[in-house]
């Protein structure tokens, strides 16, 4: 028996915020099903009526489990999900115990979730394409700017592998598929050595190949 008994991840194969839920659940080895959400098709599956009951902002991704007495709970926000799962579950650590690197984690995430990947989310790169703006370059500019940021503080003080320490947290569910997105908006990543090297080291785990886009029940490759 798990902590989130018959989880259901309402998910989107390409979206890097479902993505990072997939990694938590499965570096804990929690079961759960995937429910697709086209982001496309149909004019974007999240828009409709059932996903806006499960998801008040319209998105992908929202976690659903059963709950004892019949009843199902359910969160969105790829990161209170993983708070929750790092809360209920037993196995690796996904938020360090340490209180400034606990915060380093929490500021790397804070900048892929706040600060790059709601301006290239696919609402937003519509809503520069309706204005006559470039959406591609947009998207570009805003992702190179946030990796020299993570540049920097993935460099600081620590040759881990990770991150922040000796095992992937919080910080490398978000930017391992913050990497992705780089590749797929043509970011040249010469300048970010140690955010290849995370990327590359995270790779190399079951629970991050596990949770890749490519392997998805939706996926399109
Ligand atoms: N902060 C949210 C971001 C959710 C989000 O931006 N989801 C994207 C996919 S990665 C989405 O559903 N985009 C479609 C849309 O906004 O219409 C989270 O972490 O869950």
């Amino acid at each position: 028996m798990t902590g989130l008994p018959n989880a259901r991840l309402y998910a989107y194969w390409r979206s890097s915020a479902s993505w990072r839920v997939r990694i938590a659940l499965n570096l804990k080895q929690i079961p759960f099903t995937v429910v697709p959400v086209h982001l496309v098709r149909n004019g974007g599956e999240q828009k409709s009526a059932e996903n806006r009951e499960r998801n008040p902002m319209a998105q992908v991704p929202t976690l659903e489990w059963d709950v004892p007495g019949g009843q199902t709970r359910r969160l969105t926000q790829s990161l209170a999900i993983v708070q929750l799962v790092d809360a209920l579950c037993p196995g690796p650590a996904l938020i360090p115990s340490d209180p400034f690197v606990r915060a380093r984690a929490w500021e790397i995430a804070e900048i892929v979730n706040s600060g790059i990947q709601p301006l290239q989310n696919t609402g937003t790169l519509a809503a520069v394409r309706e204005l006559g703006g470039d959406a591609a370059k947009f998207a570009h500019d805003a992702i190179e700017k946030g990796l020299h940021a993570l540049e920097r503080l993935v460099s600081e003080g620590h040759e881990s592998s990770f991150c922040v320490g000796d095992a992937p947290c919080v910080a490398d569910l978000c930017v391992v598929p913050q990497m992705y997105n780089a590749r797929r908006f043509s970011v040249d990543l010469t300048p970010f050595p140690r955010l290849v090297a995370i990327d590359a080291a995270c790779a190399k785990l079951s629970a991050f190949e596990l949770s890749h886009p490519d392997v998805q029940p939706d996926a399109e490759v």
